[in-house]
């Protein structure tokens, strides 16, 4: 039944075990060794080989993983007695690059403990607590909840209009084609609309400063791995650790793994010995923490004193680079160069010993890495978005690109553009949200601003779109898929006392299948399924040139009064009277998943029917050729510009230059401001405060974790067994402190205070502690979060440029317990 059009070619090579991988995260059920493959362990607790256990069940039924690692991997349940009783990884592929089985990490494998989690919300529950921190609820039924939201609804529409209404960031469902949505947006935008946020946590800086760059609306994705496989004699993982956040073996540790076995060389840049530098890495250059730009700057001293620099492609395709190609009206002294070679307004020579007081790099080091780099040709330069979640991520991530461009990577096989590694984006359509009336949109962050004094935010000053000033505050809001509201947003208890003050944010509807801290800071809260309750489709995505499409089928009826969120806002939507336009007649998460398949299916006709894709699981049309962004551009400029003012690559914005003057940042902090060209902009909390701070001399950054997805998973006990939460130290730091390997600590800075255990390692650059993000909150009577969830510690203030979330900018103080 498989429909296979692979992208194999002569130099595509044979599978490769995934145990290079499976074996450093192996822990929970779902394993291999290089010979054996095992699935699921027997009734005493032994692992069985795949294909050999005991079969007895009713059926197997074709699922996803959907929680929003960037990876998405097919799951199939086995179903006995209306229980599911055993999650199986993809068997739809063989053992080709790419045709491989997309196997799930041990976090998708263990999807029954999240299904028949003790956490499932079971009914609807209304707050009766005073505060909402109290967290106190009652039942009430699904009749009296949609009566309520109904209610709700229609008054803050009459009262305040659509821009007081808006449904938070979350990505807990965002990769199935109907759940992502949920039809929120869509009943939104039938009854008048409601506010914008434009921009994601994931990449907010990157996906903003990319435009004055690139001239690319989002992040400029670089080659895929699959390319630089065939292609690259290096690759720079830059803050980027695939090796656990891109778990799945359809997914990006699988491909560095096998450009690793191929002979490319790695080099990883990150503050932690990370499992992508110790795994698959040559060399691995520690980094404190928001430097990158500096140690870019010397990194291009070092090639422009010896001659190492790309000069032909600097002239050819870029503007900005050096005094001879200015855009019209620059000052005299702005360009790069200038600024590298101390002729700029700081006078300052960007040489590596400059670098090394900042970026904890010696000298010596940057220069060797410096020629590496250059010498390399081609390199693929594979920014992860760690640089990028910084105070000052948007220059940060430009001067990452810029350091393809001063090395003529950029459009050629086995080069890059300096961002993310690229994938073949998928050609599935998604739930029709419809268009929204509203055009005013806030960044992602800003929406605890737009809560607390929406009306006071303005154009220049808060980055509010499409609207000089925002005229109303969030009145209503929904958090659906999403822990925003006590995990994932920067600084939990300036956010609860927002919220806790409800004459400000006046109904939060809260929908999700766990009981988490944000969920407790809901109004009312509504319960709804997991994906193993319903029907949907799960389109492929950071998964390099693996395209693919998954069936997710209902394999068993929705636990205790669990609904869809679709079937729910289809209720609403006929309880306000636009029944007829919201649904068609639709009903079933069935219904809307076939109709949102029937969508596709007009645009791909080559697409299978749903019914048999059902029989597939997984269909899979991968490119015929390897991504290679900007290729284009690169073998004909004149022909093919970019979207720039200038058509060419902008290594000096004049855009920027423009809104530097025009910008409004008051009370800056260090950092708030913008440039033209990337240049290293020291911030609020960065290393430089680091040195001088008595009380908080220690720069915390939170890396994403193969224990959970964010929060997502958190609460699973074998995941926490598996991968405790611990907050690293470096062992210097620990030795001044007396802390000892699984002390428990205290991190604290002035927003909050954690407890966790510390992790006292080398694996982590000194001064630096990294507390991997997403740890389930558990307050004690003193405030003290002993889940050890990073944004009790980390700000709200945004980065300069996009508005956005520079949550890995943090100083704090670490003392053993
Ligand atoms: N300090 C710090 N903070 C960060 C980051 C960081 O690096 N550092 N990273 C940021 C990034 S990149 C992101 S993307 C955000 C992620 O932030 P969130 O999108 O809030 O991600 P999760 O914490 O995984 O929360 C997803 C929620 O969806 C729920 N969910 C899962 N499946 C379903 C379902 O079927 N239905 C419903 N209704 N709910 C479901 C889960 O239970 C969970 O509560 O966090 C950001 N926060
Ligand atoms: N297991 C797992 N996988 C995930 C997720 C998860 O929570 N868990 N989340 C998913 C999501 S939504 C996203 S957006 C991605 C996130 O992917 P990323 O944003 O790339 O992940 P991070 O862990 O925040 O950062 C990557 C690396 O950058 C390093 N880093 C931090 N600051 C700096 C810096 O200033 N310079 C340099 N050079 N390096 C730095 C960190 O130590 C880390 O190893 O991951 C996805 N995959
Ligand atoms: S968490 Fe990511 S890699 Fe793991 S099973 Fe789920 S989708 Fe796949
Ligand atoms: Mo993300």
């Amino acid at each position: 039944m498989k429909a296979v059009k692979t992208a194999s070619g002569p130099s595509r090579r044979s599978f490769l075990q995934w145990s290079a991988i499976a074996g450093a995260s192996v822990g929970l059920v779902g394993c291999s060794n290089s010979n054996v493959q095992y699935s699921h362990t027997d009734d005493s607790g032994t692992l069985v080989p795949n294909g050999t256990g005991r079969l007895d069940v009713d059926k197997t039924v074709s699922s996803a993983c959907i929680v929003n690692c960037g990876s998405r991997c097919p799951l199939r349940l086995q179903v006995k007695d209306g229980t599911v009783v055993r999650v199986l990884p993809d068997n739809t592929g063989d053992e080709t690059l790419m045709n491989r089985n997309i196997l799930a990490c041990v976090r998708g494998r263990n999807m029954r403990e999240r299904i028949y989690n003790p956490d499932r919300i079971k009914t609807p529950l209304l707050r009766v607590g005073a505060k909402r921190s109290d967290g106190e609820f009652k039942a009430i039924s699904w009749d009296e909840a949609i009566d309520l939201i109904v209610e709700k609804l229609r008054y803050t529409y009459d009262t305040y209009g659509p821009e007081a209404i808006y449904k938070n960031y979350g990505s807990g469902v965002w990769n199935a084609l109907v759940a992502y949505s949920g039809g929120w947006h869509r009943l939104f935008n039938l009854l008048g609309g409601h506010l914008n946020y434009y921009g994601n946590y994931s990449y907010l800086q990157i996906s903003q400063c990319t435009r004055y760059v690139y001239g690319s609306p989002d992040e400029q994705i670089s080659n895929s791995i699959e390319d630089c496989i065939d292609n690259s004699k290096l690759i720079v993982f830059w803050g980027n650790n695939p090796l656990e956040t891109r778990m799945s073996g359809g997914g990006i540790a699988y491909t560095a793994t096998r450009a690793k076995k191929a002979g490319v060389k790695i080099i990883v840049v990150d503050p932690r010995y990370s499992d992508t530098a110790s795994l698959i890495a040559d060399q691995w250059i520690p980094i404190r923490p928001g430097t990158d730009a500096a140690l870019v700057a010397a990194m291009v001293h070092v090639m422009l004193s010896e001659n190492l620099h790309d000069q032909a492609f600097l002239d050819k395709y870029c503007i900005g680079f050096d005094e001879q190609h200015m855009p019209e009206g620059a000052p005299k002294n702005a360009s790069y160069r200038s600024y590298v070679e101390g002729k700029g307004e700081d006078g300052i020579e960007k040489t590596p010993e400059w670098a090394a007081q900042i970026t904890g790099i010696p000298a010596d080091t940057i220069r060797k890495f410096a020629r590496e780099v250059a010498t390399s040709t081609p390199v693929n330069i594979n920014q992860g978005w760690g640089p990028q979640r910084h105070a000052n991520g948007e220059n940060q991530a430009n001067s990452i690109y810029l350091l393809a461009c001063v090395t003529g990577n950029v459009g050629i096989p086995g080069g890059g553009t300096g961002g993310r590694d690229g994938y073949y984006w998928p050609l599935s359509q998604w739930l029709d949200d419809g268009t929204n009336p509203v055009e005013t949109s806030i960044s992602c962050y800003k929406w605890t601003d737009a809560i607390d004094h929406g009306p006071e935010m303005t154009a220049l000053k808060d980055g509010v779109h499409g609207k000089d000033k925002l005229d109303v505050g969030i009145k209503f809001m929904v958090v659906y898929g999403s822990n925003m509201l006590s995990s994932q947003h920067g600084d939990i208890n300036r956010t609860r006392e927002i919220l806790d003050d409800d004459t400000k944010c006046e109904f939060i509807v809260g929908m999700d299948n766990q009981m988490t801290a944000s969920m407790k800071l809901c109004d009312l809260v509504l319960p709804d399924t997991t994906t193993a309750e319903r029907w949907d489709l799960v389109p492929s995505e950071y998964t390099g040139e693996l395209a693919y499409e998954i069936m997710v089928e209902q394999a068993i009826d929705p636990l205790y009064e669990a609904r869809s969120s679709i079937e729910v806002t289809t209720e609403i939507a006929e309880r306000m009277g636009i029944g007829e336009e919201f649904a068609h007649g639709k009903k079933t998460t069935e219904d809307w998943a076939r109709d949102v398949h029937e969508m596709t299916r007009k645009d791909q006709p080559q697409f299978p029917t749903f019914d048999e894709l059902r029989d597939m699981r997984v269909y899979r049309y991968n490119p015929d050729e390897h991504v290679v962004p900007l290729k284009e551009f690169r073998e004909d400029p004149e022909a093919n510009p970019l979207e720039t003012p200038s058509g060419k690559i902008e290594l000096y914005s004049s855009q920027l230059a423009e809104m530097a003057k025009t910008w409004e940042f008051p009370d800056p902090l260090p950092g708030d401001r913008l440039t033209p060209i990337p240049e290293y902009v020291p911030t609020r909390e960065g290393v430089e405060e680091a040195r001088t701070n008595k009380k908080y001399p220690l720069q915390v950054i939170g890396h994403h974790y193969k224990s959970r997805t964010h929060s997502t998973y958190g609460n699973l006990s074998k995941n926490r067994e598996a991968h405790p939460q611990k907050a690293w130290i470096n062992i210097q730091d620990a030795r001044k402190r007396g802390i000892a390997n699984g002390d428990q600590i205290r991190i604290f800075n002035d927003r909050g205070t954690i407890q966790t255990q510390a992790f006292v390692s080398a694996r982590i650059a000194p001064g630096v502690v990294s507390v991997p993000q997403g740890a389930w909150v558990e307050w004690d009577e003193n405030g003290v979060d002993h889940g050890g969830a990073v944004n009790v510690l980390t700000s709200q203030h945004p980065t300069p440029l996009s508005k956005g979330n520079g949550q890995h900018t943090n100083l704090a103080q670490v003392e053993k317990v």
